[in-house]
């Protein structure tokens, strides 16, 4: 069978938010690069997955020129709701730090990249089989590929990219004796569900409750995105509608202090495992790592997406040093520069988790209660959350 060999500047494995964000910036500094996709451009654009963005991630896109849609439709939020059984409190990040987050579904940024990908004649090779990288240490690194339409290709790049998320191959191409992994697994998975009602609240609240965790969430003004700590392997199934409402009425704590949560009709409900996961180094030769190909975090604390675009925000000025100038400073730095912010946000996942989420013991809980009465009644507490969920300036 022939191949085709494709020679581009850098080749990049996953059209999910980072590897297309990627391709955006580089092509902004004129650096040329091809995308190579497993799925279909309908299924990576349908996937609901995250909903919150940090201030610095909503700056970045500005500055690329992917703002205009926020603007009209993002719905910008001064802070969220941290609430236990009979309280509820506002922490603010605006007074706190000075930055807001932004409500805009990851659906919408995929939207707006795969429309700028297509307004600049980006080559994306969607539904691509047997996707495979080789020669990672060499000056020729490459990536092979049967297309949709069944011919065999070959990617030749100066650099390639993983940003093929937790299950794609550019992980496992670090060999064992250079990658260190770490992993923390919770013993507790996410409900969540998507319905067709206008929110019950302004803001995000995050609900501590001795029956498990509980969080309402939104994606516009008629639709609202609502999670349920449920035990891992839980058949979504065993959930019907009317069980999903009563649970989150009781811990979202519906007729207290006159507040009510109007149920309405379910779209789509999924059960999601929750885990922490970090690889290094985020570079082996020519091979770089980003997003969630390098870690993961649990989405308590809105982490993944927004780490995802720091990382393609650091890699893609340090990529076209190093493919047009032959400058490598700012390559050579690139997995320490990410590390620093990903750790930062791993810790900051963990610590909303593990604070939010109850595991049956009594005394563990009794220091939950404490450390979110302190974070709701201690400025250096609040500001301490604010600030690591507005996000830290990328690059920092
Ligand atoms: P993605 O989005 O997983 O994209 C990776 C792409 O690589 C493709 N791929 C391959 N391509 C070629 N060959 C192969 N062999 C391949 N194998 C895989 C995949 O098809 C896919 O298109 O990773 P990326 O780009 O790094 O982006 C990361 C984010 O998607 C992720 O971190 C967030 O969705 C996490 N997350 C959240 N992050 C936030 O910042 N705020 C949130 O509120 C938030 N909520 C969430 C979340 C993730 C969730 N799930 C289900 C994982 C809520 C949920 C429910
Ligand atoms: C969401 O809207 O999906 C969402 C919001 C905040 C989180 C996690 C998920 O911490």
């Amino acid at each position: 069978m022939t191949t085709t060999v494709i020679p581009t500047e850098v080749a990049i494995v996953g059209a999910g938010p980072s590897g297309l964000l990627l391709a955006h910036l580089l092509a902004a500094r004129g650096v040329a690069s091809v995308v190579v996709e497993a799925r279909s451009e309908e299924y990576v654009g349908s996937r609901i997955r995250a909903g919150i963005l940090e201030h610095s991630t909503v700056d970045l896109l500005r500055r690329a020129g992917l703002g205009d849609r926020i603007a009209e439709v993002g719905d910008e939020h001064r802070g969220i709701y941290l609430q236990w059984p009979g309280e509820r409190h506002h922490i603010d990040f605006q007074e706190h730090v000075g930055r807001s987050v932004w409500v805009y579904g990851q659906t919408e940024v995929q939207k707006d990249l795969v429309a700028a990908a297509h307004a600049r004649g980006q080559e994306i090779h969607y539904e691509a089989a047997d996707v495979a990288v080789h020669d990672v240490t060499s000056d020729r690194p490459a990536v092979t590929f049967t297309g949709a339409d069944g011919t065999s290709y070959r990617l030749e790049a100066r650099v390639l990219v993983g940003c093929d998320g937790s299950f794609g191959p550019s992980r496992a191409a670090v060999p064992d004796d250079v990658r260190q992994t770490w992993e923390r697994v919770y013993p507790y998975s996410w409900l969540g569900v998507l319905a067709d009602v206008a929110p019950s609240t302004d803001e995000l609240i995050y609900a501590w409750h001795p029956d498990g965790f509980a969080m309402h969430s939104m994606r516009s003004a008629s639709v609202s995105r609502l999670y349920l700590q449920v035990p891992n392997g839980t058949d979504v199934d065993t959930w019907s509608d009317d069980r999903i409402w009563d649970a989150l009425a009781t811990r979202l704590g519906h007729g207290e202090n006159g507040w009510s949560l109007e149920p309405g009709p379910i779209t789509e409900k999924s059960v999601l495992p929750m885990r922490s996961f970090v690889q290094t180094p985020m570079r082996h030769g020519n091979l770089f790592l980003a997003g969630d190909a390098a870690h993961i975090v649990p989405p308590t604390g809105a982490k993944g997406l927004n780490l995802a675009v720091a990382d393609v925000g650091v890699l893609a000025p340090a990529l076209a040093e190093l493919v047009r100038g032959g400058d490598s400073r700012l390559a050579d730095a690139y997995s320490d520069t990410a590390l620093r912010r990903v750790w930062r946000c791993t810790h900051f996942s963990w610590w909303m988790t593990t604070m939010l989420h109850t595991a049956g013991d009594p005394f563990d809980a009794q220091l939950q209660l404490s450390q979110l009465r302190w974070v709701a009644s201690s400025a250096a507490g609040a500001a301490g959350l604010a600030e690591n969920y507005a996000g830290l300036d990328i690059g920092s």
